[in-house]
């Protein structure tokens, strides 16, 4: 429906309290909204509730820039990103908007005036932590450069009930707590039931002649499940551009139950709405592990026929023809979660919308770009054929076709390679039949990238060979970033100053302009006051760790810090190995010269990942056994931060001086936490893996630790025939730490507890730990003799923040701008009239 313009709202200006930015009017909006919206007085008031009434107030003023957005592109038709992704980790919204928006210091003097502290109030959000780790971080920090760089651009995912879970620590243990983040309301969110849309599942297909005497397919489903939008908006910083995050909740189509399946089974009917709801449950917490679901493979169509049906209405509205559906989306797919979007999008348009199969299959890889996220075989997606067909029989149909396409241009291109063929098949029939969808997304792509040069190249050797063979043209690298706003500007003020006192505050959007920074590298007085400002952080930290784990750490001692998902490809029980070794040798000499070092870890270990959270158990234990030991004497302490998330990450990263990033060579894709540390002025410890490779050679060899195997010398050992045992008989510090470990030094006598990890290392050690330990361990000794230089510890430090501004975001999202998805910026004015 088109309204006509109404002469008469011409002059309403939208502006005034939900638009003003000074700082009498935020006050007065902040307190109508505690009131209004609250429903409370100040006296009655919590903080969560002075928390809401700001983050309402925040909410309007985004508003403004939203509609603004959505006239300007919608006026434009505008092309326009699709982002699909099974996870969106996005972080608390408040502080990021106030940033983004520049109300930061007028919104904390405005509640300073009302007797609130920000920070207290920033403190109450809970955080939609809709993802596992990196790829759902990553998510988030291109939709922030997205908006930054004015691209249109629109999200699309899942609005899970429940994100990835709490982790408590009981005896040392991870227990898994449900996180409820919905539960006292989500003020960033508006719901649009309005633009609600039906998904199918299960049934079975008919073939039919449409009026034209066209054979066509029909696909009769077993049941409907309704997908309603949630959008938020996300503002770029200090633009007007302000795009949108659409997140599906799936609910029950009142319809269909009750006129299918009404013979009065009133109950049965409601019982089929609580299994439609349960597509939107809650986050499947595997990180790099596909256990090939049926309920996961459902979350994958509910989300990806939503959206896709999204586009076709959007396309409707802004009278786009069909036929130029690929000029106006380019949808990226986030890993193969979202793959079965390019069977989708065929079904939308030759099914439903009558297209040609060669028309609609040329719309579809021009639509389609596909990032790969891992290289550990594992985490590659494939479902069991009989389950697939039972869910999504017509898309089974459709994949078939796409292959008989497919493996007739392979053979074309290599004529009787038949192990080729069965190699690069759609489907898998050596280990019960399977559908791969690594390969769907390969095929139904125009483009695919790894998301480091390393991981690109492995993706081309190895992982992905054929399909290099087959399509070179396809494949490119795409290095990670990460957003400085978030990362520095919001969780780094005290360095943020520093850095903007000295070379103004273009950094913030020109990460490159940080390289300015070099020229303060000889100057004493600069070089203190960075040292200081790393300290003060330092000192909030350990503030932080006394009050929450009860545990004084020396803020001098050298802060090393392993923040990430636990895997044993990421080997935080080398870590755990180098802290037992350093203890080993103060208890033979409790006289020895140690640099005294801070060990902190934080993150989560998949609930269903034995091992993992017996790593996150022999840290504990460890640190039980150290911190409490007299002859310690205090210079190492170890430190488990419970429930790391983005909220937490942020008041991690500032205040590392050591960024731990040792996963195997060849396993690690990129990596963005190394980035986020050496943005903020930490030294890496690190193997040449993933971005790790980049990093280095942007801050210099001599400002980075490096250690340990290639991924070249790792496939070679592997195929020379690896014996850890080997390394365990010769190296007596090794075995010294494994036998303590074994002994029930650290498990209170208990000798089996750890049991199936030394095990596991002894026989197998598919991470090679023992091939890498001495490395290692000689590598920490150079990183304790180089901390005692104050001055050239800080000068390595300047240089490592200074020289990473390759690794925005920003860069990232440029080159997919420019390489793969083809898209201009489009500017947003306020002037716009809305009415
Ligand atoms: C199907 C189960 C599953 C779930 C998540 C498989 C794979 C994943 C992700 C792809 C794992 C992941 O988060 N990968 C990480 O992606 C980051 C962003 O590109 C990289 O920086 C990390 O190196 C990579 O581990």
């Amino acid at each position: 429906m088109q309204i006509a313009r109404n002469p008469a709202l011409a002059d309403i200006r939208v502006e005034d309290d939900r638009t003003g930015l000074s700082i009498e009017t935020l006050k007065r909006a902040f307190l109508d909204n505690l009131f209004y919206i609250q429903g409370k007085f100040p006296r009655l008031a919590s903080k969560n509730d002075y928390y809401m009434a700001l983050a309402y107030t925040v909410r309007d003023r985004l508003l403004q820039r939203w509609l603004s957005t959505a006239a300007t592109y919608t006026e434009n038709a505008s092309r326009t990103v699709a982002y699909l992704s099974a996870e969106f980790l996005m972080g608390p919204q408040l502080g990021n908007n106030l940033i983004n928006l520049g109300i930061y210091d007028a919104v904390k003097q405005a509640v300073e005036e009302l007797g609130l502290d920000l920070d207290e109030l920033l403190e109450q959000e809970d955080e939609p932590g809709l993802g596992n780790g990196g790829l759902g971080r990553l998510a988030a920090c291109f939709l922030d450069s997205l908006a930054t760089l004015e691209i249109p651009a629109i999200g699309y995912g899942i609005r899970y009930e429940f994100g990835i879970f709490s982790q408590g620590i009981r005896d040392g243990w991870q227990v898994e707590i449900t996180d409820k983040w919905l539960s006292r309301g989500n003020p960033w969110e508006l719901a649009r039931p309005e633009w609600a849309v039906e998904v199918k599942l299960g049934g079975h297909t008919e073939t039919y002649t449409d009026e034209h005497g066209q054979r066509r397919v029909r696909w009769v489903p077993y049941e409907v499940v309704k997908g309603v939008p949630y959008d938020t908006p996300l503002l770029g910083y200090r633009t007007n551009n302000c795009n949108t995050l659409r997140l599906w909740s799936a609910e029950a189509p009142e319809s269909f139950d009750f006129e299918a399946f009404n013979s009065g089974d009133y109950l049965g009917a409601v019982y089929d709405k609580v299994t439609s709801e349960n597509l939107s449950k809650v986050l499947y917490p595997n990180d790099n592990l596909s256990q090939g679901k049926r309920l996961r493979l459902a979350q994958q169509i509910f989300f990806v026929s939503c959206s896709l049906q999204d586009m076709l209405r959007i396309l409707q509205q802004q009278q786009v023809p069909i036929t130029d559906f690929a000029k106006k989306f380019t949808i990226q797919l986030n890993d193969t979660h979202p793959s079965i979007a390019i069977a989708e999008l065929m079904r939308l348009l030759v099914d439903e919308r009558g297209l040609p199969w060669d028309l609609a299959w040329q719309i579809t890889q021009n639509s389609f770009a596909y990032t790969n996220h891992t290289l550990l075989p594992e985490a590659l997606e494939c479902w069991d054929l009989a389950m697939f067909e039972q869910m999504l029989p017509r898309h089974l149909q459709i994949i078939y076709e796409i292959n008989h396409h497919f493996l007739e241009a392979v053979r074309a291109k290599f004529p009787n390679d038949n192990d080729r063929v069965a190699r690069m098949s759609l489907i898998d029939e050596n280990n019960g039949r399977r559908v791969r969808m690594a390969h769907l997304a390969c095929v139904g792509s125009h483009a695919i990238n790894g998301v480091a040069a390393l991981h690109t190249e492995l993706l081309k050797q190895d992982v992905l060979r054929d399909f290099y063979e087959m399509y070179p043209e396809k494949f490119q690298n795409k290095t990670n970033g990460v957003t400085p706003r978030r990362f520095v500007l919001l969780s780094n003020p005290r360095l943020s100053k520093l850095i903007t006192g000295k070379i103004g505050d273009n950094w913030v959007r020109h990460l490159d302009d940080l390289r300015q920074l070099e020229s303060y590298v000889e100057d004493a007085s600069f070089r203190e006051e960075w040292w200081k400002t790393k300290h003060t952080i330092k000192e909030e930290l350990a503030a932080y760790i006394k009050q929450h784990n009860g545990i004084t750490v020396d803020p001098y001692s050298i802060f090393d810090i392993q923040a990430k998902r636990f895997h044993e490809y990421k080997r935080q029980h080398l870590n755990a190995m180098h802290i037992v070794t350093l203890y080993n040798r103060i208890k033979r000499n409790p006289n020895i010269d140690i640099t005294p070092r801070t060990f902190i870890f934080g993150g989560k270990a998949a609930p269903g990942y034995f091992i993992a959270k017996l790593i996150i158990k022999l840290i504990n234990s460890i640190a039980e056994v150290v911190n409490n030991d007299p002859d310690v004497r205090d210079r190492l302490k170890v430190v488990f931060l419970e429930n790391y998330s983005v909220k937490f990450a942020q008041r991690v990263y500032p205040a590392a001086d050591l960024s731990e990033q040792i996963s195997t060579a060849g396993k690690e894709a990129s990596g963005t936490g190394n980035m986020k540390f050496a943005l903020n002025g930490a030294l890496t410890i690190g193997t040449l893996d993933g971005a790790n490779v980049e990093i280095r050679e942007e801050v210099g060899a001599e400002n980075f630790f490096l250690f340990g195997l290639t991924a070249q010398d790792v496939y070679a050992l592997r195929a020379s025939g690896y014996d850890p045992s080997h390394y365990y008989h010769n190296d007596w510090e090794l075995k010294e730490v494994i036998d303590r470990i074994a002994s029930g030094d650290f498990s209170r006598g208990d000798r089996n507890l750890f049991q199936p990890l030394l095990e596991s290392l002894l026989n197998w050690d598919t991470y090679l730990l023992l091939a890498d330990y001495r490395f290692y361990v000689d590598c920490q000794e150079r990183v304790s003799q180089a901390y005692r230089n104050r001055e050239h510890w800080t000068r390595m430090s300047i240089l490592n923040s200074a020289r990473m501004g390759k690794f925005s975001s920003d860069r990232s999202v440029r080159d997919y701008c420019r390489d793969i998805w083809k898209v201009q910026p489009v500017k947003v004015s306020l002037d716009k009239q809305l009415f």
